[in-house]
């Protein structure tokens, strides 16, 4: 249906064609052929659940057998899951701008905490729903310097950037307003409030929700409920392989750099402080599990689960310990990979190992909700993937691109190339020169855990080529979008 047509069918013309039907009706007229319109144009809500710097193995059903995230494996049996995916830069703000434009920082303007202005003449996500009459919110951390209204969000309910876990000071449709309780229960239950009061509207409603669990508050640490806390004995966390890294085959400045000197600062050497905090990052997220539960179950019990697609993904991983690093923005696996799951009507159930990117949640929000995705978007739907007959084809991307073009928190730029198997990192001088300093290529199938730097061993040349000549355009193409 076209948007003059679809703006009739939901606009006031046709709340006024209902009216001119129920005097027919009064008159007895037969109106078969509004009940049929009514039911076929019903249009579906749309849930975007950004989790924050929640990495993909932290969730039960990715086989972590540790962690407790009850309803979030329920979201994974009800749907379809994607232990494939990955962010295009891991870090609040840029990930965030990625999902709201559907582009690359590169595009889009914001590449670090401090490059956070998306470029005001790209439509977001949530001005496409808006202008097909949708109710359009947002709720939790919002963390771009452009306003949640000039974004496209005609409700909001946030906090910017580092913000505690217990009594956070919101905004609520542009008033200061004090809450009291854990964060996640006050997004959500805001959040659920919003729905009871919005259920009986005739407009579908587009909602973005961010957590702020299981990011580490503004103290850095994990404040999560007591009760939870004491559901995950220190004794039972256990440190990761690739913990006690050896930096031969990493770029040098990384061992001198904050990655790891913020990792010493935490005591990661030692095991018990780094058990700590693992203890403190599964509890919160177990905390943030409970309180999206709670939306879960309020979905039901307002019968909209069947009207509503919920697409949740975290917005950048998480290091604890891998490498002897703690924070992200570096390309390794427990940065870049977060854990995807779609649900909703006829969404097929299940697991596709795809490679999906954050930049692909605008474009497959869009057209779930059956409006045309713009032609400019970097990512793609992944609507046909999820078991509906679309014109996308199967064919899916064979690498995903990551860039991280300028330093944050003490990075060099860097950029990777990933496929299902192998990664390719280079890392380049922050300086003038700009000049290539490292590379990093790691056979995935064999070391997930990117302990064996491959560059330079003759068996894997091809490899290393084939890489190499994707990733250097790659890098070309980033530049020339900044540059313009
Ligand atoms: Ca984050």
């Amino acid at each position: 249906m076209n948007k003059a047509a679809r703006l009739f069918f939901t606009g006031k013309y046709f709340r006024a064609g209902v009216a001119s039907l129920g005097i027919l009706l009064l008159w007895g007229y037969e109106v078969k052929l509004f009940s049929q319109q009514s039911d076929e144009e019903k249009r579906p809500n749309v849930i975007v659940i950004y989790t924050d710097d929640h990495r993909w193995d932290a969730l039960g059903k990715s086989g972590n057998d540790i962690i407790k995230t009850p309803n979030l494996d329920k979201l994974v049996e009800s749907g379809h899951y994607f232990p494939n995916s990955f962010v295009t830069l891991s870090i609040c703000t840029p990930s965030r701008a990625a999902f709201l434009t559907g582009q690359y920082g590169s595009r889009n303007d914001v590449m670090s905490q401090s490059l956070n202005t998306i470029n005001p003449d790209i439509k977001t996500v949530a001005q496409y729903f808006l202008e097909e009459d949708y109710s359009t919110s947002v709720f939790g951390k919002w963390h771009v310097s452009n306003s949640p209204k000039s974004m496209g969000f005609e409700y909001e309910f946030y906090f910017q950037g580092l913000a505690p876990y217990w009594d956070v000071p919101v905004v609520k449709n542009g008033k200061e307003l004090e809450t009291s309780g854990f964060v996640e229960d006050v997004i959500v239950d805001n959040a659920i409030e919003y729905l009871m009061e919005s259920k009986t509207n005739e407009q579908p409603f587009f909602m973005w929700l961010n957590t702020w669990a299981p990011h580490m508050d503004i103290d850095f640490s994990w404040p999560a409920k007591g009760k939870t806390l004491s559901r995950y004995p220190i004794e039972s966390m256990e440190i990761p392989n690739n913990w006690s890294a050896d930096y031969s085959g990493k770029p040098p400045y990384i061992q001198l750099n904050r990655p790891h000197q913020r990792a010493l600062y935490y005591g990661y050497s030692k095991a018990y402080p780094l058990k700590h905090h693992i203890r403190g990052y599964y509890a919160a997220t177990t905390d943030m599990d409970a309180a999206l539960g709670k939306l879960f179950d309020a979905l039901t019990e307002m019968g909209l689960t069947e009207d509503t697609y919920i697409l949740l993904m975290g917005d950048n991983g998480w290091f604890m310990g891998e490498h002897g690093l703690t924070s992200k923005v570096l390309a390794y696996e427990e940065s870049i990979r977060v854990p995807l799951i779609v649900a909703g009507p006829e969404v097929q159930t299940g697991v596709s190992d795809h490679l999906i990117l954050n930049i692909d949640l605008m474009p497959t929000a869009l057209d779930l909700a059956s409006i045309e995705v713009p032609p400019n978007l970097h990512g793609r739907s992944f609507k046909h993937l999820l078991g509906f007959e679309t014109d996308e084809g199967e064919k899916w991307r064979e690498y995903i691109f990551y860039e991280a073009p300028v330093p944050v928190h003490g990075s060099k730029p860097h950029y990777a190339v990933r496929t299902k198997d192998w990664k390719l990192i280079q890392t380049y001088d922050e300086n003038k020169s700009g000049e290539l300093i490292f590379e990093e290529l790691y056979h995935l199938k064999n070391d997930s855990e990117e302990k064996i730097n491959l560059v330079g061993d003759e068996s894997y040349k091809d490899t290393y080529n084939y890489l190499k000549a994707i990733i250097e355009e790659k890098i070309e193409w980033s530049k020339k979008s900044i540059s313009n």
